[in-house]
């Protein structure tokens, strides 16, 4: 592992990050080929899901013998399965690739594509390793928990609270984050939210494909706005397992991704949020936090959980990402393993 390797995964990153958005189930992958002079000659990411793997979009930009010898940096391992496209492998044999840097083992089980290059006498590294899963992380996720990604959106004053105690909340954070938040809703198939919220703030949550309302006794109002456009999915105690008389969040979420839903983002109060905390349901939050502070111990918290005793049981999270949004902030926290 040297700077040059870094510089040209950190560069495959990048490229990965142009199909944010466009290849979920898939993985974002970017790709940098050079030379056998060391000189950077193509540049590739998966755009689509699926269109062409992001090193046969690298690859096929050249001309048969210009990456002879070269070196081709890639952040997932390359595939050797026959998907949609043939497998990437083959083509990195044939275009006679001196040596390949990879980002992250591929944990889909049908890729062993560094056994096929090692026995092809391609010299194989791994460089940014962590950096690689972090960035694919939504794909670790959907491939081997074959479970929807689920991030969790609150917007709280700088006690923590989400409203009064009378339920008076709009407007905590400023216009500049709840424009940000329609953006953010784009990116996810889904918005999951919960029948107190509907009944109360009858929100339209149409950025979405899909919307999931967690609706147990089939209490919200069939011309509540979010049913109004798109598709929506009622999960009920007619279609889902109750567990101690409450819906099965997990089954809800399984049922989900059965309908090809990929990404979550749950916007509710503070008793499905800490409960789904609580069972580990949540991959990462994003927490608006505006410059307010209610100073009353009966708002309404962003977290409604058990009775906590000891600090040790707090949940632990990973800040990667803080923007100031000038007045509130949004923090960025992924849960779990990264
Ligand atoms: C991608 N893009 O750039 C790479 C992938 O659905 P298929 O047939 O395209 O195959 C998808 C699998 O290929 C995916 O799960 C991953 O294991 C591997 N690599 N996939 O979509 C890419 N390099
Ligand atoms: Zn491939």
């Amino acid at each position: 592992m040297n700077e040059i390797d870094e510089k040209y995964m950190k560069m495959c990153f990048a490229l990965a990050k142009k199909g944010e958005g466009k290849v979920a189930p898939n993985p974002l992958v970017g790709c940098v080929v050079l030379d056998k002079q060391e000189k950077l000659v193509s540049k590739g990411y998966h755009k689509k899901y699926g269109q062409n793997h992001a090193e046969r979009d690298a690859l096929l930009k050249l001309k048969n013998n210009e990456a002879e010898g070269g070196t081709l940096y890639v952040n997932l391992e390359p595939c050797s399965h026959y998907g949609k496209t043939p497998p990437c492998v083959d083509l990195i044999i044939e275009r006679k690739l001196r040596r390949v840097v990879i980002g992250m083992k591929d944990v889909n089980p049908k890729v062993d594509g560094l056994s096929k290059l090692k026995a092809a006498g391609i010299e194989t590294d791994f460089v940014l390793e962590k950096e690689a899963e972090f960035l694919n992380r939504m794909f670790i996720k959907i491939m081997t928990q074959k479970m929807p990604y689920v991030v969790l959106k609150t917007a709280v004053t700088m006690d923590g609270k989400i409203a009064a105690k009378t339920g008076s909340s709009k407007w905590i954070t400023s216009e500049n984050s709840r424009e940000l938040v329609y953006k953010i809703r784009k990116n996810f198939d889904c918005i999951l939210t919960s029948s107190n919220t509907v009944i109360s703030d009858n929100p339209a949550m149409s950025q979405t494909k899909w919307r999931c309302i967690l609706d147990r006794e089939l209490r919200t109002d069939k011309f509540s706005k979010i049913y109004s456009q798109g598709n929506y999915y009622i999960a009920s105690k007619e279609n889902t397992p109750l567990v101690n008389g409450r819906l099965d969040l997990s089954a809800v979420l399984k049922e989900l991704y059965n309908r090809g839903i990929y990404s979550v983002l749950v916007e509710c109060g503070g008793t499905l949020a800490g409960t789904m905390l609580k069972q580990g349901l949540i991959d990462e939050i994003y927490q608006f936090i505006a410059p307010k502070i209610l100073n009353d111990n009966q708002g309404l918290s962003c977290f409604n959980g058990d009775d906590i005793t000891e600090i040790t049981q707090a949940k632990k999270l990973n800040i990667y990402e803080v923007n100031y949004l000038k007045p509130d902030v949004l923090i960025k926290a992924c849960i779990n393993s990264f």
